[in-house]
């Protein structure tokens, strides 16, 4: 089944935004399969945003990562990877739709609350970076009658 890596940015997670934003994804009823509370190294951050390595913001952005604890997450489901990114909304957050988290919650590019991995393969190697194997679980809904 096809999974997606999430981070609730520095932001997200000042402003209180870590139950607003899990439940967004729970509410679309995607199954959350990975969940820490960290802070991010250097190295971390530098290798997952290598793509940006020569970018004029790649060093704002690892600073601003490292700088405070995220909330890093794996989500499950059919398309979550491309139905994530639709959530999150663009890049941009004067840009975003009203509707998606950072058109909703945010206002600028440097502090846009939220990551989501952009294509499958890239999805592969984020959880990868981000999570060790044993800290992924899957699960299935108990066949047990506690809800009624
Ligand atoms: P996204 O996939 O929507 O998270 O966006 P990108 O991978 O293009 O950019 C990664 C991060 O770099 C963004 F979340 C914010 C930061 N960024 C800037 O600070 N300035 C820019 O012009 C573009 C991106």
């Amino acid at each position: 089944m096809e999974r997606t890596f999430i981070a609730i940015k520095p932001d997200g997670v000042q402003r209180r935004l870590v139950g607003e934003i899990v439940g967004r994804f729970e509410s679309k009823g995607f199954k959350l399969v990975g969940l820490k509370v960290m802070s991010v190294s250097r190295e971390l951050a530098e290798q997952h945003y290598d793509v940006h390595r020569e970018k004029p913001f790649f060093s704002s952005l690892v600073n601003f990562i490292t700088s405070s604890p995220v909330v890093a997450m794996v989500w499950e489901g059919e398309g979550v990877v491309a139905s994530a990114r639709k959530l999150i909304g663009a890049t941009n957050p004067l840009s975003a739709e009203p509707g998606t988290i950072r058109g909703d919650f945010g206002i600028s590019v440097g502090r846009n609350l939220i990551h989501g991995s952009d294509a499958v393969e890239t999805a592969q190697r984020e959880i990868a970076l981000w999570f060790k194997e044993e800290e992924l679980v899957s699960w299935e809904e108990s066949s047990h009658r506690w809800l009624y």
